[in-house]
């Protein structure tokens, strides 16, 4: 019998990588969408173009307990990747009630669904760098305080409490990972980094002149989120449940990031980018950094890809997507200002 797996949140940039490798290491795959991404499959399920007919996909949402325990009853996974989530911290500054009710009611109705109808199941919550906020501490690591500094991170920090409770509780096999910030082509375009390769390759394409940004200076330990699944699978594979930072141990600034995506196409970012007021937050988080020595040590994972390589693979892909050459394996552009798509909302980062 092969292992059974559910991811929610499967649709997005994380859920999508994590499919790939359940389904290569021979899992049977399963994941909740909204019931619109199924109606609208071309673009709501793109990123999983390369497994769709080999996962099965439940419509459901996270808001609803009765939602969420009638897919557990079905599906009685053994394992459980729970990425769904109001991903967008901009977003949550603008709807804190409905940030906590996706993120700490959905986590919350995965771990008392599973305790009540399958408790062998091991779940894996995806906790945040965004946990750390104000840091007083760098590098961050397991034991490093935390200190929110948005709703979306109050939720994080919510739901991984939760996750360890019911791990002493209840003795689940319950476990976060402190995720530090992780990109690919397939990141959403309301995210720093994406906006900034898909802006740049407008610009290329002489779609627009200019691109809008907030805070340049915000620094932040970006790695490749193919490489941040495969550190998801490997907690869920230990012999006792515990809790993970999972980094690079690098910081680059925003600024950085323009600098190597523009320098990699011979522009000079500082005759496109320009500062608006409208993308700056209402509380920043400065400085992230983390220290994954315990991944490391005991799950032998390491990040691979480096910051010069993720810049260039994201430019790469998006100048080649609006070139025409291939299709996005992502989700349909947003207008470019940085907004929340809709859309987007329950899916993971
Ligand atoms: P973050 O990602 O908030 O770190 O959370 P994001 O890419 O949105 O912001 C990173 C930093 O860039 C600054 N910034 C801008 N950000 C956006 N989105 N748009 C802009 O125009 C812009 N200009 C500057 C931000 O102020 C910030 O400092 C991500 C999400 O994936 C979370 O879900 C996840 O938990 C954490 O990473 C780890």
């Amino acid at each position: 019998m092969p292992q059974r797996a559910l991811i929610t949140g499967i649709t997005g940039q994380d859920g999508s990588y994590l499919a790939e490798l359940l389904v290569a290491k021979g899992y049977e795959v399963h994941g909740t969408v909204r019931r619109v991404a199924l109606e609208d499959p071309a673009h709501r399920l793109a990123r999983l173009h390369t497994v769709r007919d080999k996962i099965t996909l439940h419509a459901a949402s996270i808001e609803s307990f009765a939602s969420v325990f009638k897919i557990i009853a079905e599906i009685q996974p053994d394992e459980c990747y729970h990425l769904a989530a109001q991903s967008f911290v901009s977003y949550s500054f603008d709807d804190e009630f409905s940030t906590f009710n996706t993120n700490i009611n959905g986590t919350h109705f995965v771990l008392g669904a599973l305790r009540q109808l399958v408790p062998r199941c091991r779940v894996y919550f995806a906790g945040s760098s965004e946990m750390f906020g104000k840091a007083d501490e760098v590098p961050q690591n397991e034991r490093t305080r935390f200190h929110p500094r948005s709703s979306y991170g109050i939720s994080k920090v919510a739901g991984y409490e939760l996750t360890r409770n019911y791990r002493e509780a209840y003795h689940a096999f319950a476990v976060s990972g402190i995720l530090f910030n992780h990109e690919s082509p397939r990141r959403g375009y309301e995210f720093v980094t994406r906006k900034i390769s898909s802006g740049l390759a407008r610009i290329l394409a002489g779609e627009t002149a200019q691109l809008a940004l907030g805070n340049l200076e915000a620094r932040r330990d970006w790695g490749h989120a193919r490489e941040y699944t495969e550190a998801m699978w490997r907690m869920l594979q230990q012999d006792e449940p515990d809790d993970y930072v999972i980094a690079t141990g690098e910081t680059h600034s925003v600024r950085d990031f323009c600098e190597a995506a523009f320098s990699h196409v011979n522009l000079d970012y500082r005759d496109y980018v320009v500062q608006d007021d409208r993308f700056f937050r209402p509380a920043e988080v400065d400085l992230l950094v983390g220290d994954a020595s315990k991944a490391k040590r005991v799950l032998a994972w390491e990040p691979k890809t480096t910051f010069r390589d993720l810049v260039r693979e994201m430019v790469d892909a998006d100048v080649r997507a609006i070139a025409g050459h291939e299709s996005h394996a992502s989700e349909p552009r947003t207008t470019g200002s940085g907004g929340f798509s809709s859309e987007l909302k329950a899916q993971s980062s």
